[in-house]
């Protein structure tokens, strides 16, 4: 099937429509959205200018002065019907992903899947948003912290998980009574919008339930980065979470900072394998191949530097150098494919750029070439490639955000170590062994550097329940599971006194 055959603007058309969103909210707009399935447009948004986004944040916090009121279960019903919503809608949505975006067809719904996750862990957690009790040193005293909602939450994301990173961090922000307003990336708006629809959907039944909720408990900022910024230098905006590259994260950090706004980064990543002797090479080989050119490598958990111990290299490599050869890229909406396209032609200039960088360098690139497709000339396919490396240096060190797996080759184990954790990133990391002293020395205090340390998995792929994100340049934030729930709510130490006296902590004696 050739793909000028597809008509992505009328699956749109038809996608949105079907979720109740309007045609002038996606045609005769300023923001162009091009699919990578094909190059063609597939939508023009009208944008938020400075005064409608301010507007809408001002709204954002009158949402959240109501909706704090509600008690946390309340708030978890209207979370566990959008799961709900979610779940009648996977099917359209991750199509929507998929040309959005040019994930393939289980990618783009592994992505609503994770959405739907989220959405469960959020219920739950709405009836354990606990604090502690504090023995106290005063008689007649209790003392307790108590966990209290923030106001309105800002979420920035990126367009290479569109929908699931907005509903980590609003699942989870609205059962801890805020409100949110999200600034999607301008490559992905109308994932957004049908993201938006959806959620409305599940406030119109909770709502048809006898319950009330604000009007504008979550927000969507339609715009490219003027909107963002009012976002983050808003006053009434405690928290902002913002996925995306490095450099973004180096403008929004110090920006919240300076008005002492709390900022939760999940930036790049530079994600590593080791290869140890005892490892199980076909397991390793299908962890490796997932890792690194799955998504198209445009997954800030994507593999894209492998260690390999000596002993093995000459097994492994050329197994893989195979696979990488024979992995089917092509249109992400056709069964068997497992490589779609790269999100735009900037991307692929990024990915050619570091090639010749890392041949510079002394590399040996295999791979690496754009794939034409019939009548889509503005789609950017690529042969994902593979780089053995004389050693980690250049392009190396660097994020670029494409399927490029550098290989280096390693004898001593501590000096793997090193190497591994010596890049300016650290969100997620792996190793494959059997080897159970090597197993637990990555896991341990000198072993990676990571947010995220797997064993006989590779790095990408986390499942909700863990918090998610990383270390160093990747910004310290964290989110979804464990208890990533409290970078969305302020902490209260509150000391109770239900004696008659006033004993002075630190026995201080103050007797007027
Ligand atoms: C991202 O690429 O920003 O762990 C998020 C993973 C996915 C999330 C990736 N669950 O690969």
């Amino acid at each position: 099937m050739t793909l000028a055959t597809l008509d992505l603007a009328a699956d749109v058309k038809t996608i949105l429509g079907d979720l109740g969103v309007k045609p002038e909210r996606y045609t005769g707009g300023t923001l162009a959205v091009r699919s990578p399935v094909t190059g063609a447009e597939i939508g023009r948004l009208p944008e938020d200018t400075a005064e409608s986004a301010a507007k809408a944040i001002d709204a954002a916090h009158q949402a959240f002065l109501e909706w704090r009121l509600v008690p946390a279960p309340k708030r978890g019903e209207l979370i566990r019907l959008l799961g709900e919503e979610l779940r009648a809608a996977k099917t359209a949505l991750g199509r929507l992903v998929s040309i959005e975006v040019g994930k393939i067809t289980s990618e783009g719904l592994g992505e609503v899947q994770e959405m739907i996750d989220i959405c469960d862990f959020a219920v739950g957690l709405s009836r354990q948003l606990y604090g502690l009790t504090i023995a106290t040193e005063r008689a007649d005293h209790r003392m307790m912290e108590t966990w209290h909602p923030l106001g309105a939450i800002g979420i920035i994301s990126a367009f290479n998980f569109p929908v699931a990173v907005w509903s980590w961090n609003a699942a989870l922000a609205i059962v801890c009574g805020n409100s949110t307003v999200w600034k999607p990336s301008e490559k992905t708006p109308l994932t957004a919008l049908a993201t938006q629809a959806i959620f409305e959907k599940a406030l119109t039944r909770y709502i048809a339930e006898g319950n009330s909720a604000p009007k504008n408990l979550s927000t969507l900022l339609i715009g490219g980065r003027d909107v963002g910024e009012v976002l983050v230098d808003h006053e009434k905006v405690p928290l902002v979470s913002a996925t995306g590259s490095t450099a973004m994260g180096r403008t929004v950090g110090p920006r919240l900072a300076q008005r002492f706004a709390r900022s939760l980064l999940e930036l790049g990543g530079n994600n590593a394998a080791i290869v140890a002797p005892t490892a199980d090479l076909d397991l390793t080989l299908r962890g490796v191949a997932f890792s690194a050119m799955g998504t198209a490598g445009q997954r800030c958990t994507t593999l894209r530097r492998l260690f390999v111990h000596d002993s093995v290299y000459d097994t492994l490599v050329p197994r893989l150098a195979k696979a990488y050869q024979s992995v089917t890229v092509g249109s992400p909406l056709e069964a068997g494919n497992l490589v779609g396209p790269l999100i735009d032609k900037a991307a692929f200039d990024k990915m050619k750029a570091s090639l010749e960088a890392a041949k510079s360098a002394g590399g040996k690139v295999t791979g690496g070439e754009r794939i034409e497709q019939d009548g889509a000339p503005d789609a950017y396919y690529v042969r994902p490639a593979i780089v053995e490396m004389p050693e980690q240096t250049g392009p190396v060190k660097e994020e670029t955000f494409a399927p490029i797996l550098y290989v280096m080759k390693y004898s001593d184990f501590d000096e793997v170590l090193r190497l591994h954790n010596d890049v300016p990133q650290g969100l997620s990391s792996s190793i494959f062994t059997n080897d159970m002293r090597e197993a637990e020395i990555f896991v341990s205090d000198r072993g990676s550097d990571c947010g995220i340390a797997n064993v006989n998995i590779g790095p990408s792929g986390a499942e909700i329940g863990g918090a998610f994100g990383g270390e160093k340049e990747t910004g310290g934030g964290r989110e979804s599971g464990s208890d990533a729930w409290r970078a969305y709510m302020r902490r209260q130490t509150n000391t109770m006194n239900y004696g008659r006296t006033l004993p002075l902590a630190q026995g201080v004696k103050f007797d007027v």
